[in-house]
């Protein structure tokens, strides 16, 4: 089997990359291995990116999310029984919009159904090969059967445990690595949201964060120990330890319910230096990680797609070969800014210790910043997305 461009993964960066490179004519294939249902069903991201929402629409799949998606214009921080919005849209000029990963993954989907290119799911045994000369290939099994996809190029969006970047020699990549002692615990509530903006809670006895997908469904988070088990938490013992982290009059109008949802999820930031290797390029999750502090994860996946794409267009539709030397360094300088302001935000509203000094430089540093024009516009700046560099 032969395509231009073989994708590994199905998440929001493989299918985007393969709806934007569909649009252009240029033939590609997407190999999964779980199934479509599966990829559906896990929760994660909440919040999208002025730049992402934009291309969305450039791909054809943002009718959906402009009719059902909620345009956010600020958020707030509390802190110190304080409750203090960041005005992003008074600060840039422009919203962010919630609408859930799986719903814009569910788009994708049905686009990529729509156009006709090829996807196989429940595949196993998948090894990128050669990608150091100019015949590239993938094998995999699919339903009992052994397939060669021969390529132009791979683009591994397999996330962070996949083969993409375990294929890569040890030599020829460097990690850079943060795990953080302790975890999120969510939930998913089909309650209304406590506030219609999100709150990031900097407490005591730890982070906390109200977000939502809509006015019927909420989704909330705690900072747990590391070691902890989703099991230990009843649905009373959350919504009590939620409602201790907030103001005392955002806790009064919570709204509580059965949750549909509850896990643990690690915090990790975590980079790969370079993110091409021959005809190989790793995008998305696969090359890098955030703490989900800063809502970043899902929209540095689009941006690298952004960047990718560009460059397989100019590679595949003009010859321009050369170009493909520059995915890397310009994804690079993005993603390390993206994961300083993930870092910074996890650092200023987790708790790390109980050494009282660290917990009052927080509020400091939540004051000061939150009561300065240069502090909430740094912060909205980042919040909204850094620019997306156009390759010319
Ligand atoms: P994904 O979504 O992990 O998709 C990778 C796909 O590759 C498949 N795969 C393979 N396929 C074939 N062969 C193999 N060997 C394979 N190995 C793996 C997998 O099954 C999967 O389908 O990576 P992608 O596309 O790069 O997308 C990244 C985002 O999913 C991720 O960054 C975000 O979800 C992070 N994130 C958030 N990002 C935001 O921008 N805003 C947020 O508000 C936000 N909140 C979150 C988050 C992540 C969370 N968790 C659970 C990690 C909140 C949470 C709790
Ligand atoms: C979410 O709604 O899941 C969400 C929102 C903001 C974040 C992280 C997760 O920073």
């Amino acid at each position: 089997m032969k395509t231009q461009v073989a994708i590994i993964g199905a998440g929001p960066s493989g299918l985007l990359l393969g709806q934007l490179l569909t649009q252009q004519g240029i033939d590609n294939v997407i190999i999964e291995n779980r199934s479509a249902d599966y990829v559906l069903s896990r929760i994660r991201a909440g919040v999208l990116e002025a730049g992402t929402v934009d291309l969305l629409r450039q791909a054809g799949v943002g009718a959906r999310m402009d009719r059902e998606g909620h345009p956010h214009g600020g958020f707030a921080f509390s802190f110190d029984g304080r409750l203090e919005r960041i005005d992003v849209h008074a600060l840039t000029g422009k919203n962010v919009m919630v609408y859930g990963q799986t719903e814009v993954t569910r788009d994708l989907m049905d686009a990529r159904t729509a156009s006709g290119a090829t996807t196989f799911y429940e595949v196993q045994d998948v090894q990128p090969r050669d990608f150091y000369t100019d015949k590239p290939r993938i094998t995999f099994v699919h339903a009992g059967r052994e397939i060669t996809l021969e390529c132009e190029y791979i683009a591994g969006c397999d996330g962070y445990h996949g083969v993409a970047r375990k294929s890569v020699p040890a030599d020829a990549i460097k990690t850079f690595e943060r795990v953080y002692p302790f975890g999120w615990l969510g939930v998913l509530s089909q309650t209304p949201p406590v506030t219609d903006e999100l709150i990031y809670a900097n407490h005591e006895r730890g982070f906390a964060l109200c977000s939502m997908r809509n006015p019927t469904l909420s989704r909330y988070y705690v900072q747990c120990t590391i070691d902890d088990k989703a099991e230990n938490w009843s649905d009373q013992r959350f919504w009590d330890e939620l409602r201790t982290r907030l103001p005392a009059d955002v806790a009064a109008d919570l709204v509580t319910g059965p949750t549909i949802e509850k896990s643990i999820a690690p915090l990790r930031s975590f980079v790969a230096e370079p993110m091409t290797f021959g005809r190989l390029f790793l995008v998305g999750d696969a090359a890098h990680i955030v703490p989900p502090t800063g809502a970043k994860g899902l929209n540095l996946a689009v941006s690298d797609v952004a960047v990718l794409y560009q460059i397989l267009r100019g590679v595949l539709l003009d010859g321009r070969t050369e170009l493909v030397a520059r995915y890397s360094e310009v994804c690079l300088r993005r993603i390390w800014k993206a994961e300083r302001f993930s870092w910074w935000m996890t650092s200023l509203l987790h708790k790390f210790s109980d050494d009282p000094f660290s917990q009052r430089m927080q509020l400091a540093e939540l004051d000061y910043y939150t009561s300065s024009v240069a502090g909430r516009t740094t912060i909205a700046e980042n919040y909204i997305g850094l620019p997306i560099e156009t390759i010319d």
